[in-house]
């Protein structure tokens, strides 16, 4: 289904020469209204003039988080206070968030992309919509309800946690579509077994849309088991509009960024050439169509790559492959380079094991995974949990080089954060 045919299938002459059209105006903008790129176009050498096509793109200077934050609180905006429809800062870190402003124009489009979202894997006015994102000065939340009251959805703002009253909520008004992270859609069905009911049979979800962190495919097919129901993973991020940037269509095989707003880059993180479609990088994101606040060669920190082959869908929006997690998850440990992406393939493709899992480093080098089991096989023979211990450990230590201590745990002892989880705990003394 699509929300807008001619666009979701453009041809790719008819993206390019809308995309080079959007990225002048943008440029012409920033260099008229912009102190910030004034002094970037300045230092590159760059004007708008002396880009010429969409290549050219590279000779642009990038932008990165620390930009966003020293320009901290409103140097980036370049309309009038009074063209400014809605403030949200970025996720995460201490210190100064990033601040991104939204003119009317800008949430239009961002509406109607996630309503191409919705649509394009299945959604429709007949469904009910239970938006389980953190509603606030977070984007997952508040865009993606515009967009499902956009297609016509019956929209429930439920928000994170409560599990009590989101489960209430599906069954009374019959939810059809949930959009979770991973780790709270996962945390969610152990609360529903826990009650005694049965994820796939007693709640009528069809569709969960995932995002907001990394999660592998392993992990994508036990939310898909366990609830009877597609799971489309969903990227994005605050800087470029929150969620919606891309949605992976139901061919389940990569996610299309829309590239009528957005121009997209795969880059070597450490000489920032370019690469071609197919390697491995870090994304670069450039909003060609925002009013407020454009934002050239984003460097998102987020790696992936380019998939080369046109999508059986129909769709001619660029592909990329499931996020490989981001440059700075990078754990290093007793000198070996580890994504966490790499432990938890391993752990959901393993038998017995549950839906949650942590990664504790501490002393001098040490790594403790702990990991909860599905209840079935927490009750087990001591005998058998040892087996399965040794097995994880051994298979743990062939994946990622180093010898972790492996702890089993009972359902739901885990913490989740109502946020974004964290997979990570840090505590070495090294
Ligand atoms: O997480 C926006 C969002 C909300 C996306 C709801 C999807 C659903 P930020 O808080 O700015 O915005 O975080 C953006 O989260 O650069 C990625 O590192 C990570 N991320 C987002 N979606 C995915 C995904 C929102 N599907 C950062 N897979 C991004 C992997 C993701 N990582």
């Amino acid at each position: 289904m699509y929300w807008e045919k001619d666009i979701e299938t453009a041809s790719r002459q008819t993206l390019s020469q809308l995309q080079f059209s959007r990225l002048r105006e943008t440029l012409t903008q920033l260099s008229h209204k912009s102190e910030f790129y004034q002094k970037k176009f300045r230092e590159q050498g760059v004007t708008v003039d002396s880009i010429r096509s969409l290549d050219d793109v590279r000779r642009l200077p990038f932008t990165t988080s620390a930009d966003l934050r020293a320009q901290y609180p409103d140097k980036l905006n370049i309309v009038d206070k009074d063209h400014l429809l809605r403030l949200h800062t970025s996720s995460g870190t201490t210190g100064k968030p990033k601040a991104l402003f939204f003119s009317r124009k800008d949430i239009e489009i961002l509406t109607n992309n996630f309503a191409r979202c919705l649509t394009m894997v299945g959604c429709t006015p007949k469904d009910v919509f239970q938006n389980m994102m953190t509603y606030g000065l977070f984007t997952g939340a508040l865009m993606s309800h515009y967009g499902a009251e956009r297609v016509g959805m019956l929209a429930i703002p439920a928000g994170p946690g409560n599990s009590e009253r989101q489960l209430m909520l599906m069954q009374d008004f019959g939810t059809t579509v949930a959009h979770a992270t991973p780790s709270y859609a996962l945390y969610f069905a152990n609360f529903v077994e826990k009650k005694g009911l049965d994820p796939a049979k007693d709640i009528s979800l069809r569709i969960l849309l995932v995002g907001a962190e990394s999660y592998t495919e392993e992990t994508r097919r036990k939310i898909e088991k366990t609830f009877d129901a597609d799971v489309f993973n969903c990227y994005g991020l605050s800087e470029m509009g929150g969620p919606g940037v891309g949605f992976e269509c139901t061919a389940k095989n990569g996610i299309h960024l829309w590239e009528d707003t957005y121009l997209i880059e795969i880059i070597d993180p450490k000489t920032l050439e370019v690469l071609p479609p197919g390697e491995v990088g870090e994304l670069v994101i450039t909003s060609i169509n925002r009013e407020a606040m454009p934002i050239l060669r984003y460097r998102t920190g987020d790696l992936t790559r380019i998939i080369p082959e046109p999508c059986p869908c129909g769709r001619t929006h660029i592909r990329v492959d499931r996020l490989k997690g981001r440059a700075d998850d990078m754990i290093i440990v007793k000198g070996a380079n580890i994504y966490p992406q790499q432990i938890e393939r391993v752990l959901m493709k393993t038998e017995g094991v549950g839906r949650n899992y942590l990664i504790h480093l501490q002393g001098l080098d040490e790594m403790i995974i702990k990991v909860e089991l599905d209840a079935n096989a927490f009750d087990g023979q001591v005998s058998k949990l040892e087996s399965m211990q040794k097995s994880i450990t051994e298979r743990i230590r062939a994946e990622v080089q180093v010898k972790p201590v492996v702890e089993l745990l009972a359902p739901g002892t885990l913490p989740v954060s109502e946020g974004k989880t964290k997979r990570v705990i840090d505590n070495r003394s090294l």
